[in-house]
């Protein structure tokens, strides 16, 4: 597959005396002292040698399955040392959950721990409940998404936290905010059916549909992580942190915030861009269901691609954009619609949405989807040809800019994860495989909490971090 953008523009050659100037301002000092903002000088090193976003940063990983790992993940991408707690024996459940490789870390949990330490300690012995009050010591932020009420249930209230360190972030995933459902337990489609994502998904005549994205737990792991870089922020000038909460029915709605939009305009009439509208038929009380329309301003819709009969993923999402009107007309040989009245203005094309989409079909069936993108492209049409995961997980340009990424793994060997989706000049992001059960547990007590070895000996000993020993087998009579 070959997707390459083509460029606008090309650069001008530059003048001897413009790159003289170049390197004149390039060799500038920069100031001494600290400027009046109070930020250091700008580092001399060059972009991606000066560190990590988010080095020094310290965070008290209690996440767990999707939403908080996400979450976690993304800040350690960043450069903050994550130290994931998990409870002696099992761990993080995802480790044996949807297992491929007996034995070994399923990929559920090693492509959302990346990049981080763990340790194991039963939060509800004391002699754990001392190490988890040495870590909030040390730590920044505390990061969980157990059940309402867990945290609370393991002594670890705000009101401690924030006695114990002032300083310390306390951020949460729960299914809900406060209010009717604030105790209920809550996972990925239950999110996306409460965010209003499910009742806007799906064909008009079908039923609501959830979506492959996982909005809910990883959309919801994302908020989490903007609420705590600026709790981080306000902390340089508050000195005090404080609890950061993200409700995964929040976070759903958020990305469903255009279908919002969209009740309310209805009261004002009907949704001219559905498709539903160019059929004649009329709207309910909410927002409908919209099949595969464009949930902005340009009409779009998926269409058949040559190799449909056979491959699944042979189609293309096609967008009407009114600027590229007459490319389109050209491309798909109607260039008479350019002029026609029935077709030549984006309202009148509103009401024939279905006809223009299966004439524009006709075209797109003779073209692969790379066809379809090259030669739209080429004119300024925007198109997506439909990605199955087996094109994304070959992509090399996926691979090259480090969003998709081979790492390799002691007991399961090679996996792909996905990288960071956020790019930064000044912090390169290097993935690292996920941990093993309690891998760092002593390197974490010992250097980071400054435990003894005999006092590690004893730790052990006390069941703290050890699973607890199964029951003898009664003996046979
Ligand atoms: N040591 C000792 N106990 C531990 C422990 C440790 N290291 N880590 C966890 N536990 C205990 C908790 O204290 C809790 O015990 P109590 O209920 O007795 O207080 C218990 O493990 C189970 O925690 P849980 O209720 O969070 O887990 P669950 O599997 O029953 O529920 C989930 C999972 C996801 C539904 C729930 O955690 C939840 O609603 N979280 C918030 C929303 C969320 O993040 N959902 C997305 C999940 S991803 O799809």
């Amino acid at each position: 597959m070959a997707m390459r953008k083509k460029s606008k523009a090309k650069s001008k050659p530059k003048s001897k005396a413009a790159s003289k100037k170049v390197v004149k301002l390039k060799s500038k000092k920069p100031a001494a002292k600290p400027a009046k903002s109070g930020l250091p000088p700008p580092s001399r090193k060059p972009f991606g040698q000066a560190g990590k976003a988010l080095d020094g940063i310290k965070i008290l990983d209690f996440t767990h399955v999707q939403s908080g790992p996400t979450c976690t993940q993304l800040l350690a991408y960043m450069g903050a040392d994550v130290i994931k707690v998990e409870r002696p024996g099992g761990g993080d459940i995802t480790r044996s959950q949807l297992r491929d490789v007996k034995g070994a870390d399923s990929l559920y949990f090693t492509m959302l721990n990346g990049n981080k330490r763990s340790i194991t300690i039963d939060s509800k012995h004391p002699k754990g409940k001392e190490i988890l009050e040495r870590l909030i010591r040390h730590c920044d932020v505390l990061v969980e998404n157990f059940a309402p009420g867990a945290l609370d249930r393991m002594g670890l209230t705000w009101e401690y936290v924030h006695k114990t360190n002032p300083r310390m972030i306390v951020a949460s995933v729960k299914g809900f905010g406060p209010g009717p459902y604030e105790d209920c337990k809550v996972y990925e489609n239950v999110a996306q059916c409460a965010g209003g994502a499910a009742s806007t998904t799906g064909f008009r005549e079908g039923p609501p549909l959830v979506t492959g994205a996982q909005i809910g737990d990883s959309g919801t792991g994302l908020h989490l992580a903007w609420g705590i870089v600026c709790a981080l922020y306000q902390r340089i000038r508050t000195g005090r942190g404080q609890r950061v909460l993200c409700a995964m029915q929040d976070g759903v709605l958020n990305l469903a915030r255009v279908k919002l939009r969209d009740q309310q305009r209805l009261a004002h009439g009907p949704l001219t861009e559905y498709s539903q509208y160019g059929e004649g038929v009329p709207f309910g009380k909410a927002v409908p269901r919209a099949g595969n329309d464009s949930g902005g301003g340009q009409p779009g819709w998926i269409l058949k691609c040559k190799g449909w009969e056979d491959d699944p993923d042979a189609y293309i999402y096609f967008i009407t954009q009114a600027p590229v009107w007459g490319p389109i007309c050209d491309l798909i040989g109607k260039p008479e619609w350019k002029t026609d009245p029935d077709y030549a203005t984006p309202p009148a094309r509103l009401p024939r949405l279905k006809a223009i989409f299966s004439t524009i079909e006709q075209w797109t069936m003779t073209q692969t989807k790379f066809e379809v993108m090259e030669k739209c492209n080429a004119v300024d049409i925007p198109v997506g040809p439909i990605l199955s995961m087996k094109e994304i997980a070959e992509e090399q340009s996926l691979r090259a800019t480090g969003t998709v990424v081979e790492v390799d793994h002691p007991t399961r060997g090679k996996y792909l994860t996905v990288g960071n989706p956020v790019k930064m000049s000044d912090s390169i992001t290097e993935v690292t495989r996920s941990p093993l059960l309690g891998e760092h547990t002593e390197e974490i007590l010992g250097k980071v909490l400054g435990y003894s070895s005999k006092d590690i000996v004893a730790i052990k000993e006390s069941g703290a971090i050890t699973p607890p020993a199964k029951p003898e087998k009664a003996e046979a009579a």
